[in-house]
């Protein structure tokens, strides 16, 4: 690389400052936020499927209402992140086909199955409550298109975040079974949950390098410290326990302390065999091969367009 572009841009990461994407940028950088933000697009699209289910079997008019309004917001976040990837010379198409087949990853909390109502809620307290941890940070990312797309979608996962308290708040209010099936879902989800931030800081391939170009903010300890902080006064005063006996106040920290996920768990959902991770890319595959007749149409009438506009 020339010396003189190399220069300009540590730079601008030093001065805190945005990489856009016309300015010259390593090919490592590149490739990085590529498959983050890949990633990242991708778990909002699969991220769609475990609420989805309980669109059609909603309890009320009004959660039904909300409960669309958040998956599509979902599928919104996904494409402005399609978008930010596009901005790297990605091609969106390549990136789909790269999902369904298996080649790129999605976050390994999707795979996992959605038992009951409460499971819509708890989804919306922590796996929102985790996306928040780690995308609010993400809105000073060092990659312009990356960062930007970051603020609106931080603001829209506050909001199901609070949809998800407020639907756990009332069922706690409800009878016994209500409570029961709260609890059991807070049981299913929180590990996994945790998970959601990856491996610890010393089994982390990639930190060390996204940090010192300021692509992530923070490492996934601290992240995963963050939310469990966060969480726990919110476990209190909804009246459930997060099951892990280990998560006490420790006062010289001034942090909590908690168990151990189960990281031999994370690493088999990631590597393809979690309890759902089959069914949600076979989803994937048959909607996308279903859209297949609207995208040719919408070629077929963008090349009519330009043949008019060319006449
Ligand atoms: N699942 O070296 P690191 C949402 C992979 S929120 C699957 O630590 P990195 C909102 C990692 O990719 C969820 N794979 O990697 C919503 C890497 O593999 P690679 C999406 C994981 O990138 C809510 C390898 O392990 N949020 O969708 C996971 O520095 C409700 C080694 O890991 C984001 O994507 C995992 N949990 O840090 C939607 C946020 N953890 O690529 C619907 C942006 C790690 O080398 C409903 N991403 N891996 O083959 C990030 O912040 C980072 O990419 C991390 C991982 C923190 C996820």
């Amino acid at each position: 690389a020339d010396p003189l572009l190399q220069e300009r841009f540590d730079a601008t990461i030093a001065g805190n400052q945005r990489i856009e994407p016309r300015d010259w940028m390593p090919d490592g950088y590149r490739k990085t936020l590529i498959r983050q933000i890949a990633q990242h697009a991708h778990s909002e699209i699969i991220g769609m499927q475990p609420e989805g289910e309980w669109i059609t079997r909603a309890p009320s008019l009004r959660r039904k209402a909300i409960l669309f309004a958040k998956v599509q917001d979902e599928a919104g976040h996904g494409l402005y992140l399609y978008s930010a990837a596009e901005t790297l010379g990605a091609d969106r198409a390549d990136l789909t086909e790269r999902l369904i087949e298996g080649r790129q990853k999605y976050s390994s909390i999707f795979n996992y199955p959605t038992a009951s109502y409460a499971d819509v809620g708890v989804i919306g307290w922590f796996v929102d409550g985790a996306a928040i941890c780690n995308q609010v940070p993400l809105c000073r990312s060092s990659y312009g298109p990356y960062a930007r797309a970051m603020v609106r979608v931080c603001k829209e996962e506050s909001f199901h975040q609070r949809q998800g308290y407020e639907l756990l708040m009332t069922m706690m209010r409800g009878t016994d079974a209500q409570r029961a099936m709260v609890q059991d879902a807070v049981d299913r989800w929180w590990w996994p949950s945790l998970m959601m931030f990856g491996p610890p800081d010393g089994d982390s391939p990639n930190s060390a390098r996204s940090m010192a170009w300021k692509i992530k903010r923070h490492s996934n300890d601290e992240l995963r410290q963050r939310f469990v902080d966060m969480t726990v006064p919110q476990a209190e005063r909804l009246g459930v326990v997060l099951p892990d006996p280990e998560l006490r106040w420790n006062e010289e920290r001034g942090r909590h302390d908690f168990g151990t996920p189960d990281w031999s768990e994370l690493q088999r959902v990631i590597s393809g065999d979690g309890p759902l991770n089959t069914e949600r890319v076979a989803r994937r595959r048959t909607a996308h091969e279903d859209g297949a007749w609207v995208r040719e149409a919408a070629t077929a009438h963008a090349a009519k367009q330009a043949a008019r506009a060319g006449q």
